[in-house]
C-alpha cells in the first residue's frame, strides 16, 4: 500500500491507523504549500487534489478519511480499530462524521486557511473567528462524549481516536484550548509507539 500524505494534514490520522495495524506501507509525502496536490502526477491518482489517498495493493485508489479508515479497520479486524454490532458501528460513524465534517471541515479548516474562502483581511478574520468557535464547541461535544473513558473507541484507540488525534495537533498549533479529558487522551496517544512512528518521532 502507498499512502499519499502531507505534513500537518489530516492524513496523519491514516498514518496512525497504518502503524497501529502494523501493515506494510510506503508513505509518499506531498508539499501542499507548493501545490503538490494539484500537480498532474497526483491528480492522476486523486483527481480531487486532496490527501489522504491510499493506493491499495490491487492498484485501486481509495480517498476520503472515513472511507480509508473504515476499509483499513475492516480489512484488519485483529487490530480492533472499529466496533462490531450495529448500534456500536452507527455511533462510531456518527462521531467520525462529526469529527471530519464539522470539527475539521467547518471548524479548523476555516480557522487555518480562511484565505481559501474569502479575499480580504476583514472577511478572513470573521471566518477565522467562526472556525474557532465551531472548533471549540466541537471539541467540547467530543469531550462530553469521551467522558471518563481512556479513548473514544474504549480501552484502546480506534478510528475515531485517529481522527481526533490529527485535529488535536491543529488545536495545539493554533492555540485552541482543550478540555482536560482531551488533553489526557492526547497524552495517551502520544505515548504510543505507533503514534510516535506516525509522527516520525521514532524509527520504524
Ligand atoms: N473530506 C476529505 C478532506 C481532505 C482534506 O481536506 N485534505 C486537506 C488536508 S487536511 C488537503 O488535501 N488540502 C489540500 C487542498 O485543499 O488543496 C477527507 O475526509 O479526506
Amino acid at each position: 500500500m502507498k499512502l499519499f500524505h502531507a505534513p500537518g494534514a489530516c492524513s496523519l490520522g491514516i498514518r496512525v491507523l497504518l502503524e497501529e495495524i502494523g501493515a506494510p506501507h510506503e508513505v509518499i509525502t506531498l508539499d501542499l504549500r507548493a501545490g503538490g496536490q494539484r500537480g498532474p502526477d497526483y491528480l492522476a491518482i486523486n483527481p480531487k487534489g486532496k490527501v489522504p489517498a491510499l493506493l491499495r495493493d490491487d492498484g485501486s485508489v481509495l480517498t476520503e478519511f472515513p472511507a480509508i479508515a473504515l476499509w483499513l479497520a475492516r480489512t484488519h479486524p485483529e487490530a480492533g480499530l472499529w466496533p462490531t454490532g450495529l448500534e456500536e458501528e452507527v455511533r462510531a460513524m456518527e462521531l467520525l462524521d462529526y469529527l471530519v465534517s464539522t470539527v475539521h471541515m467547518r471548524g479548523f479548516t476555516l480557522l487555518l486557511v480562511p484565505q481559501k474562502f474569502a479575499p480580504g483581511e476583514e472577511a478572513q478574520a470573521a471566518l477565522r473567528a467562526h472556525g474557532r468557535a465551531v472548533a471549540t464547541e466541537g471539541l467540547a461535544q467530543v469531550a462530553e462524549r469521551l467522558g471518563d473513558r481512556p479513548f473514544l473507541h474504549g480501552a484502546r484507540p480506534g478510528v475515531t481516536d485517529a481522527a481526533l488525534f490529527y485535529i488535536l495537533r491543529w488545536a495545539a498549533a493554533v492555540g485552541v484550548a482543550l478540555p482536560d479529558v482531551l488533553r489526557a487522551l492526547d497524552d495517551r496517544m502520544m505515548a504510543r509507539d505507533a503514534v510516535r512512528r506516525a509522527l516520525d518521532l521514532t524509527a520504524a
